[in-house]
């Protein structure tokens, strides 16, 4: 199936007709703790396995859209001006493209992020969940959550978990057509969990995930090992979720990623997104597990680091990470 295809499938003709009263939507960053990499469909974002993450309901995208009467699409991020040939312009209006079909009708996208964008911190999932959020009230799609999910998955694949708060599980699916493969929310509520997020610069990253992702896949015999780990790692973090034990999470969050960044580093090119900074950091972490303090960390797409911890050991945490910013991703 192609995306316009889906779109066909999920979308009737009425649901193609613009309201014009613009409303403010929100969707939250979502941060694997199994994570996804790799696509068995590249057009329609199809991962080759499984993935789960949790949801930081007070970080994410506020998008706001209009219609206007302007010959293209104009974007906002952060209040300025998007010109329409930067790759974060294109990928967006390649998108509407999808929902326009012929139709006529430009938008005034106004959006801003909580991070840095196109830095490894899940901005792109957010930001392409809150999109499609803001396309269903500016057209009253009134279409379920699962969905609005395979919606935000055509945008970027990860963006399928943005829909909900908690954690959330991306199941890959069977299907070609891909209306199997969409977010789940995890009923589980873990009051005491905290993510540290330790964003050492504000630099968009040189490699994007996708083309990081596509090099793995191709180029990488490591890849091979890749679903295997998922598989445990996937059983490990859902079984540690069921019983709120820290130290089974940290431990099957902290290798997934460290698995993940390795099948890259044995891609060619090779990509590495770690600095001298991220692995000062690890060791940092590790030297506060060997003094009996239960912290574990995850890595996506970019330098950055993001905590795992107790609400309990908070002030160990920031001892020795000062500029850390916590989430309580069950507190609102
Ligand atoms: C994740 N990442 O599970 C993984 C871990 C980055 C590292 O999903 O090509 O922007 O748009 O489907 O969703 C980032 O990749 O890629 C990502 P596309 P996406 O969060």
């Amino acid at each position: 199936m192609t995306p316009s295809e889906i779109i066909d499938y999920l979308l009737s003709e009425q649901n193609r007709i613009p309201d014009t009263s613009p409303c403010m939507v929100f969707a939250p960053l979502n941060i694997a703790l199994c994570k996804y990499w790799g696509k068995r469909d590249e057009a329609i974002n199809l991962p080759v396995t499984s993935s789960l993450s949790i949801a930081l309901p007070t970080l994410g995208t506020h998008t706001r859209i209009y219609l206007h009467d302007e010959p293209h699409d104009s974007i906002y991020l952060n209040g300025r001006f998007v010109e329409r040939t930067t790759t974060f312009a294109t990928k967006l209006i390649a998108f509407l493209d999808l929902f326009r079909g012929n139709a006529n009708w430009r938008l005034r996208i106004d959006t801003q992020s909580d991070v840095p964008v196109a830095a490894g911190l899940a901005s792109s999932a957010s930001g392409f969940a809150a999109l499609v959020l803001a396309l269903e009230a500016f057209f009253d799609w009134s279409i379920d959550k699962k969905s609005l999910s395979i919606l935000a998955r055509l945008g970027s694949g990860s963006a399928c978990r943005s829909l909900w708060t908690g954690f959330v599980l991306w199941q890959r699916g069977e299907q070609n057509n891909g209306m199997d493969s969409h977010g789940i929310p995890i009923a589980a509520k873990w009051t005491d969990l905290r993510m540290g997020l330790l964003i050492f610069h504000q630099e968009a990253k040189s490699v994007s995930s996708r083309v990081a992702m596509q090099r793995t896949v191709k180029t990488a015999t490591l890849y091979q090992s890749w679903p295997l780990q998922v598989e445990q790692d996937l059983t490990d973090i859902q079984a540690a979720i069921s019983s709120c034990d820290i130290e089974q999470l940290g431990i099957a969050a902290e290798r997934n990623a460290l698995a993940m960044h390795a099948t890259m580093m044995a891609s060619w090119p090779p990509v590495i997104y770690s600095t001298a900074t991220t692995l000062q950091a690890m060791q940092k972490i590790w030297q506060l597990r060997a003094e009996g303090v239960a912290v574990y960390f995850t890595q996506d797409a970019g330098p950055h680091l993001k905590l795992l911890f107790l609400e309990r050991d908070t002030a160990h945490v920031k001892a020795v990470f000062p500029d850390v910013h916590i989430v309580a991703p069950f507190e609102s």
